[in-house]
């Protein structure tokens, strides 16, 4: 029975991930996480199908012995969010880099058979031209985004100089059910969804008119499980994980108002450090290579994770 391992298992994406796995069919999914900022009651309905270490990414000795033998290994562990990272670099750099370089090397040690690993669209910065293209220079404008393409060039490396496969997804801006609204560095859709159910005014920073390319979680997950199947040509390589859209905040919190019959007109402060004005990406290569499809519209998107976060009163009890 061939294991796969899940760094950041019980996180948003990551118990995507683990539930896209099952329905794939896996046998035997093994979850790391610290429960940092990801939650056991994330994988709730698949908890006896799972086998649970909590671990921290950072401590190589409590990863190694899980890590090896594994025929797949998908590195979502992180300490997310750009903010964070500016106000308080250190702990994001120990997880994101070193926890990350432990990865790899128990990957490597522990002849592990792939890594898929989740680097980031910070990493582009700001360029002139969009969409942005995985031939374009990076130019990471905060730590997190750096600390991020570090673990790129780890992937990177673990396989020329090792032969480790692995595969690098830039996730761009993810969204969906699950996600964590209760931190001032939770995702923005998490935040917005939490004031349109509270009936609360959200806080736009600058204008309102910067622009991302919202991925809905599921359609992250897809890729993460075809690029672990992808041929040889995509080892070592590096792939935009993103919708191809690009939405203003404005027009997302316009069409979150809609949605919901409500009139909150935002609040706006100013512009935050370290932000990238506009992200969206070019998914060509990811199509080509790893057959990346994404399914859902940004309404779809929306529409299923307020329903979510309705139906689960995951804000009220926050
Ligand atoms: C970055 C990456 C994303 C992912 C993420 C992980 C880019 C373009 N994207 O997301 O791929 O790696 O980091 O953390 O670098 N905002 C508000 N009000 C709020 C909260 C946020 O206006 O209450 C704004 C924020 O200033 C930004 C946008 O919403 O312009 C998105 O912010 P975010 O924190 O959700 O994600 P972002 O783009 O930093």
């Amino acid at each position: 029975m061939s294991k796969i391992v899940v760094t950041g298992g019980a996180g948003f994406i990551g118990s995507a991930l683990v539930r896209a796995l099952l329905e794939d069919g896996a046998q035997q999914v093994e979850v790391i996480d610290n429960l940092l900022t990801g939650r056991e009651s994330n994988l709730e309905e698949v908890r006896g199908k799972v086998k649970w270490h909590r671990a921290d990414i950072c401590q190589y000795d409590q990863i190694a012995p899980v890590i090896a033998g594994a025929d797949k290994v998908f590195h979502l562990a992180a300490i997310p969010s750009v903010p964070r990272s500016i106000h308080d670099p250190i702990p994001s750099h120990e997880v994101n880099i070193n926890g990350s370089f432990n990865v790899f090397r128990a990957a490597h040690e522990g002849k592990a058979g792939r890594v898929v690993y989740a680097a980031s669209s910070s990493a582009y910065g700001d360029t002139e031209v969009l969409p942005k293209v995985e031939t374009m220079q990076t130019n990471p404008k905060s730590p997190y985004a750096a600390q991020k393409l570090m673990g790129e060039y780890y992937a990177s490396v673990f396989h020329s100089c090792f032969g480790l496969e692995t595969v690098s997804l830039r996730f761009f801006n993810v969204y969906g059910p699950r996600q964590d609204p209760s931190s001032p560095y939770s995702g923005v859709l998490s935040l917005f969804n939490k004031c349109l159910i509270e009936r609360k005014v959200p806080t736009i920073f600058g204008d309102g008119e910067q622009s991302r390319d919202f991925t809905f979680v599921e359609d992250v997950a897809g890729l993460c499980l075809k690029a672990s199947k992808a041929g040889p040509n995509a080892l070592g390589k590096v792939y935009n994980a993103g919708n191809g859209g690009r939405f203003t905040l404005n027009m997302i919190w316009d069409l979150l108002q809609k949605i919901e019959g409500v009139s909150l007109p935002a609040n706006y402060g100013p512009p935050r450090a370290g932000d990238v004005k506009h992200s969206q990406a070019d998914t060509e290569a990811a199509r080509r290579d790893l057959g990346h499809d994404p399914k859902f519209s940004i309404e779809e998107g929306l529409r299923r994770t307020l329903a979510w976060y309705k139906a689960s009163e995951a804000v009220a009890a926050r």
